[in-house]
């Protein structure tokens, strides 16, 4: 089957090809194929929790179900695969959340900097009714969202100056999310945020047209980023879901006992993503360091400057959001707390 999408080389094609060969499942067998891309690459536990994914629909289904799997942006960005999920012409992505908000505005609630105090308490509150709420809105833009996944909290990398301080973001280029609570909370920062999607930042770093990007440190490590970066700051200033999106025209096209499967296999990939993503943000500092970039340990008390700074921000968007939304999340956030 020809894998779509104008912004293949044919090296990604033929990688990705090589790696979907290798089941013992084939598409040419299967009543239906779900063609699932991700921007990450192969190294990111994200692509790991899809190739558990795979293993689990196809056997499930005895390979009725066959899953074409790509990474890298090899079937577009973010928001073009989202489209495609919308035409029917892709089946799965699972981008974060905050370029989803170009699709359903509540999500950016989580762009809020600071906004969760761990990753526990994020998932209690992304798993509850809060997070139902959401995913029941993706149906209108013909996208269904079966499980909540794991990017993790995200910090900075750049160029060139180590950053403790709000201070230090003065004038830094940084490549953000296309989302404007992003744009906004740099901005607010003194720094001059550029949005892009993920498939452009490593040669815009590598040229020099950004100094820096936030991602989690599983990304800035696995995407080889210390090969353009020389500074890295646990700013932890945003907390990131991924959410597993599936095209609703495909879905609405199983049957029932297929839907099932598949809805229970994202969950259950997305337990095996979450541990698997955990674990790397904890372990990869260590080997950051190693590659030679400089780590810049952010305190408590620069964060606490940092969200003072960005708390006009929240406060405007919040108002777009509506308050009651709002206030619903963040008593969502106390609950989980308290449990
Ligand atoms: O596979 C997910 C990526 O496409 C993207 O959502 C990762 O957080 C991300 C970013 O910085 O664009």
């Amino acid at each position: 089957e020809e894998a779509g999408g104008d912004s293949q080389t044919d090296d990604q094609n033929e990688s990705a090809s090589e790696e979907n060969v290798d089941t013992e499942y084939s598409s040419s067998d299967a009543t239906y194929t779900i063609e699932a891309g991700i921007g990450l690459n192969s190294e990111h536990p994200q692509y790991k929790g899809l190739l558990e994914f795979k293993n689990i629909v196809e056997e499930a289904t005895d390979g009725d179900i066959y899953v074409e799997t790509y990474h890298s942006s090899q079937l577009g960005d973010d928001r073009q695969m989202m489209e495609a999920l919308q035409l029917g012409s892709q089946e799965v992505t699972i981008p974060s959340t905050a370029p989803i908000t170009n699709f359903v505005e509540e999500y950016a609630v989580f762009d809020f900097p600071f906004l969760f105090p761990n990753d526990e308490v994020a998932m209690e509150v992304l798993n509850g009714e809060v997070g139902d709420q959401l995913l029941d809105a993706l149906e209108d833009q013909e996208m269904v969202g079966l499980a909540y996944w794991e990017n993790g909290f995200r910090d900075l990398s750049n160029s060139d100056r180590p950053v403790e301080t709000a201070e230090d973001f003065e004038g830094l280029t940084v490549r953000t999310m296309e989302n404007e609570i992003h744009l906004d909370a740099f901005s607010e920062l003194g720094a001059n945020p550029t949005p892009m999607a993920f498939g452009e930042l490593f040669t815009a770093m590598q040229q020099g047209t950004v100094d820096g990007q936030e991602n989690p440190l599983a990304t800035i490590y696995l995407e080889s980023f210390y090969e353009v970066q020389d500074y890295y700051s646990d700013t932890n200033h945003v907390y990131s879901p991924f959410v597993f999106l599936m095209s609703k025209q495909f879905f609405d096209g199983l049957p029932d006992d297929y839907q099932e499967i598949v809805a229970d296999a994202a969950q259950e990939a997305g337990e095996y993503q979450i541990e698997e993503n955990r674990a790397a943000n904890a372990e990869l500092l260590d080997a950051l360091i190693e590659e030679g970039v400089e780590y810049s340990e952010v305190t408590d008390e620069a964060r606490e400057e940092m969200a003072e700074i960005v708390q006009p921000v929240i406060d405007e968007h919040a108002e777009d959001l509506g308050t009651d939304f709002v206030d619903e999340v963040y008593e969502a956030i106390e609950e989980a707390e308290a449990s």
